[in-house]
């Protein structure tokens, strides 16, 4: 601020664009960087790995991430971002880079490009999640599927829509009638023996069950009613974030995989349309899959 004259600009100073809303902020990035993730399927030049042969990354996860940054930072150059390619791999590195993120009043939570085995494999089933939390409370929630064209946009009160028209979670009261999506994580150690207990415990009770291989547009599936529910163990706040508002702004219920109450560090996340969500935690119980000790 120009100590003399608080009106004028000091020169070394950005200017910053204030006339635009947080969830118009966040559909513009989501819009812009879908476009350019579609426009590089089946390019990728850079295929890297994290953890594993399993955790890839690619040029334009990050390349997008970047993008995404720019754009929130132009509007909001003191809020803070928490993104998945800036923080390193494993669980411990991104509890840490949350509870740093933690501190700030207004934290972005940005994952690039959620589903990035299937970007490279050309399944066209990933997008973009943007999520804003303002004093630790989740209140925009914005994904955006550049296959299908589909923005899903959540704010905290204010119902969950898509390309502006309500979403509702559906209405299935028994599993026995349920079509439920889970996912597998790159983690073989943890994650993926909770994940194979909770399949083998639920899928002879169920109409049937889908793993897309992205967390995000799956929570965006349950907001918009096409699935009933949807769990997974082992996953980190980007790949919920956004998706976890929509189901709530939508009518459905989100909480870890115990039936405790949803926090942007929870890991093992169980989100579904309410009425079959005691149903499916008492079987992730039973069946020892909740990634938690019993
Ligand atoms: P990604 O594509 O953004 O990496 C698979 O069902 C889900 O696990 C996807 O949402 C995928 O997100 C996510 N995922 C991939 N690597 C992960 C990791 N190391 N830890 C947690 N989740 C991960
Ligand atoms: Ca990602």
């Amino acid at each position: 601020m120009n100590p003399i004259n608080p009106n004028s600009r000091n020169e070394r100073e950005p200017y910053v664009v204030t006339s635009k809303g947080h969830t118009a902020v966040a559909i513009n990035a989501a819009a812009k960087a879908g476009e350019w993730i579609k426009s590089r399927q089946g390019q990728v030049k850079e295929l890297g790995t994290k953890t594993s042969a399993q955790d890839l990354v690619t040029e334009v996860d990050k390349g997008v991430e970047q993008m995404i940054r720019r754009l929130i930072l132009t509007h909001y150059p003191d809020h803070a971002i928490l993104g998945e390619e800036g923080v390193e791999p494993g669980a411990a590195a991104a509890a840490a880079a949350l509870e740093e993120a933690r501190e700030h009043e207004y934290l972005w939570i940005v994952d690039p490009v959620d589903g990035t085995t299937n970007f490279v494999h050309g399944f066209p089933f990933y997008c973009v999640s943007i999520a804003l939390v303002v004093r630790g409370e989740l209140t925009v929630g914005v994904i955006y599927d550049p296959t299908r064209d589909e923005m899903f946009v959540a704010e905290k009160g204010k119902g969950a829509y898509i390309h502006g028209i309500r979403a509702s979670v559906s209405t299935e009261n028994e599993l026995a009638g349920s079509l439920l999506a889970m996912g597998f994580p790159p983690d073989r150690e943890f994650a993926q023996p909770a994940n194979m207990a909770g399949l083998q415990q639920l899928l002879p009770q169920i109409r049937g069950i889908r793993a897309g291989g992205s967390a995000a547009l799956h929570l965006a599936y349950v907001a918009a009613g096409r699935v009933d529910a949807y769990w997974e163990v082992g996953l980190n706040p980007w790949d919920c974030a956004a998706g976890v508002l929509l189901v709530l702004e939508s009518g459905g219920k989100v909480t870890d995989t115990r039936g405790s109450a949803y926090d942007i560090g929870t890991r093992h996340v169980v989100a579904s349309n309410g009425r079959i969500h005691d149903a499916l935690i008492a079987s992730l119980k039973a069946g020892e899959a909740t990634g938690y000790q019993p």
